[in-house]
């Protein structure tokens, strides 16, 4: 059975405006805060429901939280990081686009433990549609008390604004979003402080992802210790995947953590197999930022065991033989693809994305994108190889932001999993340039 937390009613009509959405339970959770629980209640409830971060890293939601000083006499800050941009990774914009309550009502919720009275939702530049969407559910919530001064009679207010970003993907750092909601260029900035301690106008800021934020609704309803009974281990609750790439049944589904790759992969309830009855090559499981893990190992860890769909199980083995849930972008490739072309054309994406102000990100993305281009030619040679590992090796821990890691894995885990396919580039040159569609690999 489909667990739903997230998408509960969202093939309901109509659920994207206010009144059939409290129809159906909607904003129950925000009486049920403001007038019979404190704040630290609220922030003790995430923190037992064990929700962790679901925009890539996985940070427990509940601990971020409580990093907040409520004695400090600036004003505190909710941001919702609605710029989402990983490659394969497309939950958030279902999620605005048919439920965008479910948002508002997680963000009045996280808002209140947090005593902030403003929140604001940095939704990305190419996305600006759905700031249309979001302005217009917000407006309900104004005209029915839900949002502005004394929701519900309860003496606390909350505003909360959209703010649309003008299409880079360094933005969705946190960050970097916040110099950009500031106004200024979305370049990331050293952390320590975290954004907790000091962020949005250098003041306390809690950044959570939508997918996260839509979690909290739930949690105030039905108690963080039954939340965290869904799911395994410390992976509790359920998570949104974008699944794309050769499956028979692309979508977002929402699955109970813990969820066997193969069922994910395979069952007419998710993915429907692999398109035209072609063989498994391999998946990349949370967006283009995770390494990519070849059949064997995206269907069985190394012990032999099931993989699950769960942060500790996709992470085990390390990067050797494992990867990251990240934020849930399952990109599926079958036996035809071509990884070195795949791996080239992510490695353009991070040269371009990069915000230029560390040198091994800036200059090691340009370099990895330049060798790349060669051996997707058919003008590599056999050195090139190691030479990308060497590259990627350099720059990872080395950088400001994540994104030097996220450009910097993908390349190393290609190589690793599938060194036979970059020395075919170099071995037949003239097969790699007549083929620009197809395997490369046969
Ligand atoms: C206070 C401490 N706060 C950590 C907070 C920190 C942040 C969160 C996680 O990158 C990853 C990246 C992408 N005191 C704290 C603390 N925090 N220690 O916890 O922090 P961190 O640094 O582990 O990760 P991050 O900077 O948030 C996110 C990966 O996710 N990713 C994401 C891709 C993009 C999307 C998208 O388009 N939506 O998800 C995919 O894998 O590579 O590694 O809030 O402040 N001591
Ligand atoms: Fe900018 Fe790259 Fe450094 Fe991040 S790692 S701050 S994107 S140069």
């Amino acid at each position: 059975m489909e667990r739903k937390i997230i998408l509960e009613n969202i093939e309901v009509e109509g659920i994207r405006f206010l009144n059939v959405y409290r129809k159906h339970g909607g904003y129950s959770s925000v009486e049920k805060a403001l007038k019979t629980m404190t704040p630290d209640e609220v922030v003790n409830e995430v923190k037992l429901a064990g929700l962790r971060g679901r925009g890539g890293a996985g940070f427990p939601a509940g601990m971020k939280w409580s990093f907040i000083d409520k004695k400090s006499n600036k004003p505190h800050y909710l941001v919702c990081n609605a710029d989402e941009s990983e490659p394969g990774t497309f939950k958030d914009r279902y999620l605005m686009e048919h439920i965008p309550h479910r948002l508002i009502e997680g963000m009045i919720c996280a808002s209140y433990a947090l005593e902030a009275h403003t929140a604001y939702i940095y939704v990305r530049g190419e996305y600006k549609y759905i700031v249309g969407i979001l302005n217009e559910a917000i407006k309900e919530c104004y005209q029915q008390g839900l949002l502005g001064e004394n929701i519900l009679g309860s003496h606390y207010d909350l505003d909360i604004y959209v703010h649309c970003g003008a299409g880079a993907y360094i933005c969705g750092e946190e960050t970097a979003l916040l110099e950009s909601l500031e106004g200024k260029r979305g370049n990331p900035r050293l952390k320590p402080p975290f954004p907790a301690v000091k962020g949005l106008y250098q003041s306390p800021t809690v950044v959570n992802n939508v997918e996260t934020l839509s979690n909290i609704g739930w949690i105030v309803n039905n108690g963080g210790e039954t939340f965290a009974k869904i799911g395994i281990g410390k992976s509790t609750g359920t998570k949104l995947i974008s699944a794309c790439g050769h499956i028979n049944r692309p979508g977002v589904y929402e699955i109970e953590l813990g969820l066997p790759v193969e069922e994910f992969l395979y069952s007419e309830q998710y993915c429907g197999g692999i398109k035209d009855g072609k063989e498994l090559k391999a998946v990349i499981p949370g967006g283009s930022s995770v390494p990519i893990l070849p059949k064997n190992l995206i269907l069985n860890t190394l012990q032999g065991e099931k993989r699950l769909l769960s942060y500790e199980s996709l992470a085990e083995g390390g990067f050797v033989s494992g990867s990251m849930l990240g934020s849930g972008g399952f990109i599926v490739y079958d036996e035809d693809d071509c990884i070195v072309r795949n791996t080239y054309n992510f490695s353009r994406f991070y040269h371009h994305e990069s915000c230029g102000q560390c040198s091994p990100c800036r200059e090691g993305t340009g370099w990895m994108d330049s060798v790349l281009y060669r051996l997707e030619n058919g003008e590599g040679k056999m050195k090139d190889i190691d030479l990308l590992v060497n590259i990627s090796s350099h720059i990872e821990g080395n950088t400001i932001c994540p994104l030097g890691d996220a450009a910097a894995w993908p390349v190393a885990a290609a190589i690793r999993h599938f060194r036979e396919e970059f020395e075919f580039h170099v071995t037949h040159p003239e097969i790699v340039r007549n083929i620009k569609h197809g395997s490369l690999a046969k």
